[in-house]
């Protein structure tokens, strides 16, 4: 916009000058204007009288498969020769870890707080695998292996960053700046490390931990659309109805494949 204003004056008279001027100020308005109005659209935390709470279990249903270890290639004297495949963790009963659960489309509730996630690269492998944040949370990437590993974010097909982490136990920030589903891998020649970060403009995500069990407190009374995530087992939607000051129970079945 600038360089095409600054071209054309160039051949204007000075009336015209002003009046592209006036029209290039008028522009910028208008442009400040719709950037304001797509924050109103965006989540509003506020106060969140007798909230309700969800709760559940996800479980896996059928026999969990049998993922055989990952073949190191590189940096063998630090992951072994084989590093286990931890993409489907089951508990007793079928409980399903590392299942992202969320409130789906939610415009307005509780304040999100600032967190601090720590993300570890041990035994050649993302500790956690699977996380999940709200935006403006500090991401400390570290490594607990004596190996060069780096921590490579991508969204979608944009790179976010990668952070080579060369010595055991440096640490470096990064914060995480928008909502969406970032893919994290190592591009130290470890091409079996996988990990999954969800960012989320509002507070209300969880991940199941062994026990397959999730929570997600003062929810605003109402209907919401439930969203379950597994990176191999795909995911499921249920529609839950949360009363005041109550507790819903939500359970999800994710078809072993
Ligand atoms: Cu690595």
């Amino acid at each position: 916009m600038q360089s095409t204003h600054g071209n054309a004056a160039a051949t204007l008279s000075p009336g015209a000058r002003r009046r592209r001027s006036f029209a290039l100020r008028v522009g910028i308005a208008a442009a400040i204007a719709i950037a304001s109005t797509a924050v109103l659209y965006g989540y509003v935390g506020e106060d969140v009288a007798n909230g309700g709470t969800i709760r559940g279990v996800v479980r896996i249903e059928g026999a969990p498969p049998r993922l055989p270890p990952h073949q190191a290639t590189t940096s063998v004297e630090v992951c072994g020769a084989t590093v286990p495949n931890d993409e489907v963790t089951v508990g007793g009963g079928g409980a399903l870890a590392n299942v992202v659960v969320w409130i789906d489309g939610i415009e307005r509730g509780a304040r999100p707080t600032a967190r601090r996630l720590v993300l570890d690269q041990r035994g050649c492998r993302f500790t956690p695998r699977i996380a999940s944040a709200t935006v403006g949370t500090s991401l400390v990437l570290t490594s607990s292996d004596a190996t060069l590993h780096t921590t490579h974010a991508r969204m979608g097909d944009r790179s976010l960053f990668n952070v080579a982490l060369p010595v055991k136990g440096m640490r470096v920030t990064r914060r995480v700046e928008r909502a969406g589903v970032v893919r994290i891998g190592c591009e130290a020649g470890h091409t079996w490390m996988r990990g999954w970060l969800h960012v989320f403009d509002h507070p209300y995500h969880a991940v199941t931990g062994s026990d397959g069990r999730f929570e997600l407190p003062s929810l605003p009374p109402g209907r919401h659309r439930l969203r379950a995530w597994h990176e191999r087992l795909g995911e499921h939607t249920a529609t839950v109805d949360v009363a005041a000051g109550q507790t819903a129970t939500a359970d999800f079945r994710l078809r072993a494949r």
